[in-house]
C-alpha cells in the first residue's frame, strides 16, 4: 500500500537537511518568503514487471516552494541502475534532468517520462517495495519506498 504520509515526512526531512547543508541564511521558521524549493512525492508505483531485468517506475513530484528545482539523478540500493527516460513517438531517450517548477509539479507517468529500473536484486512481486533515492539540485536527496503494484494499477488521482 502507498503511505503518502510517510513519504512526505521523509521528503520534508531531506529538504530541511539540504537547506541546512547549503548554508542558507533563511531560518526554517520564516516560511512567508517561500523562496526555496520544497519537494514532496506522491503516488509512487512500479507496475509488476515480467522479469527483474527491466521495470518502469512512476511518481509525481510536487514543489510548494518559490523556486524551481531539478531532479538530477535517481539511484536504488535494490537495483543495478535507474535512469530517467522520455518517450518519443518512435522509442525513448535518456532524460538529463526533470524540472519541477515553483508552485508546480512534474511526473513520471504511463506513456510519458518514466523511470527505467534495471536489474532488480530480488524477484519482483506485488507488495514488495523498491527504494529510490531522488537527488535534486537544490533539495538534496529524497528517499522514496516505491510499492510494486499489479500490472493494470492506476494511482487514485490519475485522470487518464
Ligand atoms: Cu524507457
Amino acid at each position: 500500500m502507498i503511505r503518502p504520509r510517510a513519504v512526505t515526512a521523509v521528503a520534508a526531512g531531506a529538504a530541511a537537511l539540504a537547506l541546512a547543508g547549503c548554508g542558507s541564511t533563511a531560518s526554517p521558521e520564516s516560511s512567508s518568503g517561500g523562496a526555496a524549493a520544497r519537494i514532496s512525492v506522491s503516488d509512487p508505483y512500479i507496475p509488476l514487471p515480467p522479469s527483474p531485468d527491466a521495470a518502469a517506475g512512476y511518481l509525481t513530484l510536487h514543489n510548494s516552494g518559490g523556486s524551481a528545482d531539478r531532479l538530477l539523478r535517481v539511484a536504488s540500493p535494490d537495483a543495478r541502475s535507474v535512469t530517467m527516460h522520455r518517450s518519443t513517438t518512435a522509442s525513448m531517450e535518456p532524460l538529463e534532468s526533470l524540472t519541477v517548477p515553483a508552485h508546480g509539479s512534474a511526473a513520471f507517468s504511463r506513456g510519458a517520462d518514466h523511470l527505467m529500473i534495471m536489474g532488480l536484486d530480488d524477484r519482483p512481486r506485488v507488495g514488495r517495495t523498491v527504494e529510490l533515492d531522488l537527488t535534486f539540485a537544490a533539495s538534496g536527496t529524497i528517499t522514496v519506498k516505491v510499492p510494486i503494484q499489479p500490472v493494470a494499477y492506476r494511482p487514485p488521482g490519475a485522470g487518464n
